[in-house]
């Protein structure tokens, strides 16, 4: 009787196997794998290995000692979102030792794909953004890494974006946010589309802060928040104004030197803007004025005529001086001078002595031709005979005065 030794040598063959499995992120698994012995009749007991990306510990095999009902392949939970990774690639490999101490393996490899949960929310990129900008500018804003990060993937990862005033009131209103919605990491854009609300000369815009929200596209509940605080820039962006686009004065022709004609006040509403006030043409050889208070005074003794010129106009200007660019605005003086009886009356007297005969009675009209005229339109001429100045003749010889006199 030839005892026949069965030789081994064929690698173990699998019984459950698969090529592909695909579950959530963030859930444990386990699926089974059992080979057998290749050789007929021997039945050898098989034990398991597993070969990974050294990345990936969460797979493992679970072989009850002993047993011969295969392994098991267990997944601990994985994280897509914090991997980034959907597809892994192992295999697992069934050996047994035969009995002249070689090993037979068999290898089945094996694809995993995880499905993405939805579970993360945008989060902003960073807690807070913080900027200054020109006041009153059209301009977009330069914020760096503004944007937010949903780590999910497809639909899961998409969300909506809005900015809406912490304070002041309407600050929102003063910018765009673009784009609209995000995906996954996405930079987002803001700028100005109503750049005159952003008025520094406002107290409460000089320190803006708007909040930016992100809501995920489908659950509204996953919902990230960043701050930016926008703070103005004062700059010179407004003009002088007087007060009156027109002064009117009245005073009397002889005022003298240091007289105060009026004041003059134009507004800037620059925070910090100072204006200083001129004159122009040659009004400043008569009258002065003061550059910081607008003050206007006669610089001379006899600077008036009335005759002469009754009105007379005088442009004011008013300058600012917080920085380019510069502003001018100019205003009217008007001065109304008052006549003053300052000027004698002038007297014509006929060109010839009149004659009178004799004995004419009282009441006899000696001459007509005298005449008087004054410039002051405030004169009010009286006329008199000067007895001391005046004589009479008769016949070539001076009369006595009794003869004529009153
Ligand atoms: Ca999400
Ligand atoms: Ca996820
Ligand atoms: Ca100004
Ligand atoms: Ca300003």
């Amino acid at each position: 009787m030839v005892q026949v030794q069965n030789v081994e040598h064929r690698p173990p063959t699998w019984q459950e196997q698969f090529a592909v499995q695909q579950f959530d992120e963030k859930t444990s698994q386990r699926f089974r794998l059992r080979a057998i012995d290749g050789d007929t009749g021997i039945n050898k007991l098989i034990y398991y290995t597993i070969k990974t990306d050294p990345r990936d510990t969460f797979f493992s095999l679970e072989t009850a000692p002993g047993e011969h009902n295969g392994t098991e392949l267990v997944v601990d939970p994985i994280d897509r979102d914090y991997l980034q990774r959907e597809v892994f690639q192992l295999s697992v490999i069934a050996y047994k030792e035969a009995d002249n101490g070689e090993n037979f393996s068999t290898e089945t490899s094996i694809v995993i794909i995880v499905n993405d949960i939805n579970d993360q929310r945008p989060v902003p990129l960073r807690q807070k953004y913080t900027i200054a900008i020109m006041e009153e500018t059209a301009q977009s804003l330069n914020l760096e890494d503004f944007g937010f990060h949903d780590l999910d993937l497809g639909e899961n990862a998409r969300y909506s974006v809005q900015h809406i005033d912490v304070q002041p009131p309407s600050a929102a209103a003063a910018f765009y946010l673009s784009p609209q919605e995000g995906y996954q990491r996405q930079i987002f854009y803001m700028g100005t589309q109503d750049h005159a609300r952003l008025d520094y000369e406002v107290a409460e815009f000089q320190d803006i802060t708007i909040k930016v929200i992100a809501t995920d596209l489908l659950n509204p509940s996953f919902v990230g928040e960043t701050l930016l605080h926008i703070e103005l820039i004062n700059w010179n962006d407004e003009e002088p104004i007087f007060q009156q686009p027109s002064y009117n004065v009245s005073f009397k022709e002889t005022v003298p030197k240091g007289f105060k004609v009026g004041t003059v006040v134009a507004d800037d509403r620059d925070i910090g803007d100072k204006v200083v006030y001129s004159m122009m043409g040659n009004a400043v050889e008569y009258l002065s004025i003061d550059d910081d208070t607008g003050d206007i005074y006669v610089n001379i003794d006899n600077a008036f005529d009335y005759h002469r010129q009754s009105v007379l106009f005088v442009q004011v200007r008013a300058d600012d001086t917080l920085g380019e660019p510069y502003h001018t605005t100019t205003a009217q003086l008007v001065i109304h001078l008052e006549d003053v009886n300052n000027t004698p009356p002038t007297l014509r007297l006929p060109r010839e002595s009149p004659n009178v005969e004799e004995n004419v009675p009282e009441g006899f009209e000696v001459t007509r031709g005298i005449r008087a005229t004054d410039p002051d339109t405030t004169a009010h001429l009286r006329f008199d005979i000067d007895w001391d100045g005046s004589w009479a003749t008769k016949q070539g010889r001076p009369t006595p005065e009794i003869e004529y006199r009153e």
